[in-house]
């Protein structure tokens, strides 16, 4: 359907849905392209998010309402649509073309609020099911005044030839914002813009970018200069032509309409459209002038598609790379959480108050260290009475432990949270995640009571370690002796004494406590076992807090994940882009 010939591409209109299949191959082609443009998304209000996103509805929407459309059904009629700053005439322009009142012109800024699109009664079915502007219903019947939005209102008219349809559409620089989009919507749906402007508005900046982007995309557009008093003419229209050629627009004929009385029912005198109703005239006679110009303005489009759509899928690598970004922070956070605990659990830390506390009143005052060695059977017995559960201290320095390693994992847990907060703030796109889920600021809900089974949960395994590795030894009777719970406190404290990061009298202390516990142990089970034993129960303990983070830290993954930011995105844009770009060559 496209071929390269003396003028470089041209679009051969009558082949599109030919036998041939070649206008379908590009149907199919730019279909696909439809769906990997609307399945993108740019969740991350990253910087140039916003404009990006803009864009993307808009690609969508021209692809909806013009491309396919067009593309599917080249014999539809041409379609011009009138835009134009508010108070311009274009209602004005458009009843004088058609000879009634088909749109309401007013004082009132703006007036037009809804499309009016005036045809030929034989083309009512193009435009009266949703080939085109499928968002807007259908309603048909006198203008109103009231405003009817969501709807294209339609109006037949013989004063139209079949095979072109006019569209007077609200103003493009609306105060209204809606006004505004439908405008822009309006305009990417035309084959044809007759682009209305004033001798006082002529320079306005919001026409000129809309001209601008049509100039970009080979949109075939006419310039209406409305309302230009006689004299200015000869000073105006060549500014307007330079302003036009400038933005690669030299070809745009410009009609010049001069500012006139118009008549008693608000309409243009003839003499004044005269050029412009002509040129219409001449269109209207000319099918293939018309196929010329509904080629042009196809062809623009479709052209344009590859950079429109290597812009979205930049955008979504910008989406992805500030979802690795937010990502690798959490994980960062939970990394150094990891080694947090490590370090606590290792550097003496879990030895210090309330754990120092109760093993010293487990083993009794100073002089049960001094007794010790020599009088191993009394400390046993003071141990296995303990372990009986009679006298509290067991407990009591389990419990401390308990809550030593627990306060100890929490700790780090919570500040991974405050941690990857706290870069989030900071990170494109991270504040956005966290004002949707506020609960993302700190640890979740149920982080405290998991700790607190986690650690029971080890303290459980640290009793199998100790019963396990007395099973059919010698030792097994002393282990008896001292009870498998109260061996199991000693291999904790053995697990976690490392006398670095105590200071003054704690070192004595601390370090007396593991050289007692470490004594006892290898009493029951020898050196090189308590080693063993100690770095497993370290080890399960660690397994188990990472396990814990990770589920934690999983949760900042379902923040970016869940923005379905597919990582395929980028790739799926592309593909799809070349595909219809392969088909252009
Ligand atoms: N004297 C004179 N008045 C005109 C001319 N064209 C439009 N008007 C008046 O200017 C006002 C605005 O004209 P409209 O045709 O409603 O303008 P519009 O561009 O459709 O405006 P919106 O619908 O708000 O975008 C109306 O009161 C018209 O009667 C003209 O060429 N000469
Ligand atoms: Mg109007």
């Amino acid at each position: 359907m496209f071929t390269r010939g003396k003028a470089g591409l041209t679009i051969r209109l009558s082949h599109v849905n030919a036998a041939t299949g070649e206008g379908d191959v590009l149907i199919a082609a730019i279909s696909g392209l439809r769906a990997a443009v609307a399945d993108a998304r740019l969740p991350l209000a990253v910087d140039g998010r916003d404009p990006a996103e803009s864009a993307r509805v808009e690609l969508l929407r021209q692809l909806d309402d013009y491309v396919i459309p067009r593309l599917t059904s080249m014999e539809a009629p041409l379609l011009a649509v009138v835009g134009g700053s508010t108070g311009a005439g274009k209602s004005t322009l458009v009843n004088s073309i058609v000879g009634t009142e088909v749109s309401k012109p007013g004082v009132i800024r703006p007036t037009t609020t809804s499309p009016v699109l005036v045809h030929h009664p034989e083309d009512l079915h193009w435009f009266s099911d949703t080939r085109i502007l499928p968002e807007l219903a259908r309603v048909t019947g006198a203008p109103t005044d009231d405003p009817t939005p969501g709807t294209v209102r339609l109006v037949q008219s013989r004063s139209l030839p079949a095979g072109m349809a006019l569209l007077d559409a609200p103003d493009i620089d609306s105060v209204v914002a809606a006004n505004r989009a439908l405008a822009a919507q309006l305009l990417s749906a035309a084959d044809l813009w007759l682009f209305v402007t004033t001798a006082a508005r002529y320079a306005d900046a919001v026409p000129w970018d809309l001209l601008r982007t049509a100039s970009q995309r080979g949109t075939a557009i006419a310039i209406v200069l409305d309302r230009v008093a006689p004299e200015s003419i000869t000073e105006i229209r060549p500014h307007l032509a330079e302003m036009l050629r400038e933005q690669g627009l030299a070809t745009a004929p410009i009609f010049t309409i001069p500012e006139t009385t118009l008549t008693p029912d608000g309409r243009l005198p003839a003499e004044a459209m005269a050029r412009l109703k002509a040129w219409l005239d001449a269109l209207a006679g000319d099918a293939r002038a018309r196929s010329v110009i509904v080629g042009q303005t196809l062809k623009g489009a479709v052209e344009s598609l590859g950079g429109r759509v290597e812009e979205l899928a930049t955008a979504s690598v910008d989406q992805a790379d500030a979802a690795a970004t937010l990502r690798r922070a959490a994980t960062q956070a939970y990394a150094a959480a990891n080694e947090g605990v490590q370090a606590g659990i290792t550097d003496g830390t879990l030895l210090r108050g309330e754990v120092l506390a109760r093993w010293q009143e487990f083993v009794g005052t100073g002089e049960f260290f001094r007794q010790v060695e020599s009088t191993i059977s009394r400390w046993r017995d003071r141990i296995s009475s303990a372990v009986r559960g009679t006298p509290p201290p067991a407990e009591s320095l389990g419990e401390a432990l308990q809550s030593g390693v627990a306060a100890l994992v929490r700790a780090h847990g919570e500040s991974a949270a405050i941690e990857t907060t706290r870069a989030w703030r900071r990170l494109p796109g991270g504040p956005g995640l966290l004002e949707r889920d506020p609960g993302l600021a700190k640890a979740s809900p149920e982080f405290d009571d998991q700790v607190s089974a986690m650690v029971r949960h080890w303290q459980g395994e640290v009793l199998e370690i100790v019963s396990t590795e007395g099973e059919g030894r010698r030792a097994n009777a002393r282990l008896a002796a001292y009870g498998v719970n109260g061996v199991g406190l000693f291999l904790m404290l053995v697990a976690f004494s490392h006398t670095a990061g105590l200071t003054g009298a704690e070192v004595g202390i601390a370090g007396g406590t593991s050289v007692l516990a470490q004594r006892v142990l290898e009493a029951i089970f020898g050196d090189q076992a308590v080693r063993t034993m100690a770095r497993r129960a370290r080890e399960k303990l660690l397994i188990h807090v990472d396990e814990l983070f990770k589920e934690e830290h999983a949760r900042y993954a379902a923040a970016t994940a869940g923005l379905s930011v597919d990582e395929n995105q980028v790739e799926r844009l592309r593909r799809a882009a070349a595909e219809v770009t392969e088909l252009l060559r």
